[in-house]
């Protein structure tokens, strides 16, 4: 039967190909075909026709547009301006994530870094256990992939998944060999790094845009990621960027078994890295290196944020692997806060998608460690009534590298007279409706946060929720920022997701098109139209998380998209949840996946029980296809796919280490046993999940039988 199936499907392509058959199936073929070629030569430099067969599969394709606008595709190319795919520069997805590192602020934030290691690798006092330190750069994490020690492709770092494809500006950093040289290079391997500009360089960039009037970068950091995004090459050739390489993604094969030993071969073919690299065996070593660095860090010439601690036998950074978006095997430990004085003129109240009423100082601008700062946080109602912050006062501010700027302190001897203390609003600023604490149930603990109750009445929190949907993480609509959605809403334009997608529809059947609007180019609308239909298809867990449901932020969304694979199923769980109540088995179902909690559970009923969500949702789903979720390409294992639950005192594993190692290898972990459990793993003292295992007729393993299951016995 299969056999018959793919004739028929060959069959049909067939057909495709000769283009002739009907206007609608050429449209398709064409449009496949141009894509294809966009993206050979967007994303892989690597076009394979000519320009003029290229411009000529164009030219086709819009003559047929002409003759049959009904049969105009969504995703048709020609709505694209140019040949330009949307964005400036193509997406690359990295084939191992770019993730962040996980922060210390102090000495002790390091000390336990060291014993987290320690206790996870169940090490014993007397196993050693190597650590590199290394400065941290402040610049761009880049990702350039060598094949055959050749430079073919280099990337930004971007949402850490996807980034922008900077291969002919990467070309032209001097630094960066575009040949490999030396004996071991492997056939494939991801260098990772940071693009930087020298302290020297950033001032003399800066004077000679001052000169000639353009625009002046606030730090070298900024200089060096306007430099990379220049869409014409032969500028970021003038400006000079350096690099220093110090990580790795995908590998054929790696030179070396410990983290100094790779980059002891990065340096051998020929990469920059940086000479101040370190090797020790006790805390008070990385302490004591982090303590030199800071003092000379004013004289190494670059921009620094801290240092970065890395386990260094790399099987030890295998079995310690990732937790959420960091490794568990680095931790970037951050120098302290740089700070100014200045007046606090106004507090603002800011509302935000969920409600959230947020103080905000308006400050008079202050130069805080190079970066101009006129906003600061003030966090919440208690902050403020216990730092008795007030308007007119003078404070304190700080910034620690790239987290938004703090009010510290009040500087009381400056306090003006007949101040008074700042009355925190019980009304929404926005919509009027009342703005309440919530307290918890069970506790009565009350929230810090006092949340306007307006909900989708509220013209603050709908703004927000639209500009959450469109953000980088979450759709990602290029072209529409912050201040488009601002406009949009602002003149009805988009009032519901949804809109998005039917605005180019409504703007051509509008009296006052885009076009026509102040501000608005031709170009400017349809690259924007393009965008809006680039992501009519959304992979399932960029979906939930745009939706901002309360408490699904990236990482949650991601664990429900996995464990549900597409929104049907998620949405069916969740209503079977809604129907049964928090006693039933539907509720414990989702409350039983690993990473999600009551309070995610709850926040889904929630989000799924309203009606205006139901109607929302469905018309979205009008415009837009949530496509499935797609796992990363693991390998086969026996345990692929298998829901798994670890019960007892393990020996030779800790049990945060043995579900990380079940998770890599494509299992379920969960927490609990039920008639979907595959596999009980039982070590010594194990309790009722044994029993109720026993009970359910579950696979019971020990320690032994589950690692030789999955061959690391
Ligand atoms: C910086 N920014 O200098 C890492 N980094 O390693 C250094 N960043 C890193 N290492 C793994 N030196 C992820 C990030």
């Amino acid at each position: 039967m299969s056999e018959t199936k793919s004739k028929k499907k060959r069959k049909t392509a067939a057909k495709a190909t000769s283009g002739s058959e009907t206007p609608k199936a050429e449209i398709a073929q064409l449009t496949a075909e141009i894509s294809h070629h966009d993206d050979l030569y967007y994303r892989h430099d690597a076009p394979e026709i000519s320009d003029s067969a290229y411009d000529a599969l164009r030219r086709r394709l819009e003559e047929l547009e002409k003759a049959h606008p009904e049969l105009r595709r969504p995703d048709s190319p020609t709505a694209k301006v140019g040949a330009a795919p949307v964005g400036a520069f193509g997406k690359i997805r990295h084939d191992v994530p770019m993730l962040s590192l996980g922060n210390a602020f102090d000495d002790q934030d390091v000390v336990d870094f060291v014993e987290r290691v320690r206790r996870f690798l169940k090490l014993g006092e007397e196993d050693a256990l190597e650590i590199t330190s290394e400065p941290k750069i402040d610049g761009l994490s880049i990702s350039i992939r060598y094949e055959h020690g050749e430079l073919i492709q280099a990337a930004t770092r971007g949402d850490g998944t996807e980034g922008e494809n900077v291969t002919a500006n990467i070309k032209t950093v001097r630094d960066i060999p575009h040949t490999l040289k030396g004996k071991n290079v492997p056939e494939v391997i991801d260098v990772r790094g940071e693009i930087y500009l020298g302290d020297d360089d950033f001032e003399k960039l800066n004077a000679a845009q001052a000169k000639n009037g353009d625009k002046v970068f606030a730090n070298p950091r900024n200089a060096a990621a306007g430099s990379l995004r220049q869409l014409d090459p032969s500028i970021t050739a003038k400006r000079p960027l350096k690099f220093f390489a110090y990580a790795w993604g995908a590998a054929s094969k790696l030179p070396a078994d410990t983290q100094a030993g790779v980059v002891a071969a990065f340096k051998h073919w020929g990469l920059p890295v940086n000479p101040l690299m370190r090797i020790a065996a006790k805390t008070e070593a990385l302490l004591a290196f982090y303590h030199d660095i800071e003092s000379k860090r004013a004289s190494l010439g670059y921009d620094i944020d801290g240092v970065v601690y890395k386990v260094n036998r790399l099987d030890y950074q295998e079995r310690l692997g990732f937790v959420s978006r960091s490794p568990r095997w680095a931790i970037a430990h951050k120098f302290a806060a740089e700070q100014a004085t200045t007046v606090l003129e106004k507090i603002d109240i800011q509302v935000g998608r969920t409600g959230a009423l947020t103080p905000v100082a308006k400050l008079k601008p202050v130069t805080v460690g190079g970066v101009v700062v006129s906003n600061a946080t003030l966090h919440n109602e208690d902050e403020i009534a216990r730092k008795d912050i007030r308007e007119g006062d003078t404070v304190v501010v700080q910034r620690a590298g790239d987290v938004i700027p703090q009010v510290v302190e009040v500087v009381r001897d400056k306090r003006p007279a007949h101040s008074h203390p700042f009355k925190f609003p019980t009304v929404c600023p926005v919509c009027g409706s009342h703005a309440v604490r919530e307290s918890e149930e069970e506790t009565g603990k009350v929230d810090v946060v006092r949340r306007c109750t307006g909900g989708l009445i509220c013209p603050a929190q709908v703004k927000e929720r639209l500009k959450h949907f469109v953000s980088r993480n979450a759709l990602d609509i290029e072209g529409l920022g912050t201040e488009k959605i601002e406009f949009f809403f602002e003149t009805g334009r988009i009032k519901s997701p949804a809109d998005i997608f039917t605005l180019e529809a409504r703007d051509q059947a509008s009296d006052e098109p885009l076009m026509k609007v102040r501000g608005f180019k031709e170009t400017s609308v349809r690259k924007l139209f393009a965008a809006i239909d680039a992501r009519r298809n959304v992979p399932l867990d960029r979906f939930l998380y745009a939706l901002g449901i309360r408490h699904i932020g990236e990482t949650t969304a991601k664990d429900l998209a996995k464990a549900y694979g597409t929104l049907e199923a998620l949405r069916a769980a969740v209503e079977a949840a809604i129907k049964g109540g928090k006693d039933s088995e539907a509720y414990r179902d989702i409350d039983n996946i690993e990473g999600i909690g009551e309070t995610v559970v709850d926040a889904l009923i929630d989000f799924f029980d309203e009606r205006h969500n139901q109607e929302q949702l469905s018309a979205l789903l009008r415009e837009i296809t949530v496509t499935p979720y797609v796992r990363a390409q693991l390998k086969e294992t026996p345990v692929t796919g298998k829901t798994v639950v670890f019960t007892g005192t393990l020996m030779k594993l800790t049990r945060n280490e043995a579900k990380a190692q079940a998770e890599r290898l494509g299992a379920k972990v969960s927490g609990s046993v039920s008639k979907k459990t595959d596999y009980v793993v039982a070590g010594a003292e194990a309790g009722s999940k044994l029993d109720n295992a026993r009970a359910l007729g579950v696979t019971v393993l020990d320690e032994d039988a589950w690692l030789a299951l999955i061959g690391q016995s």
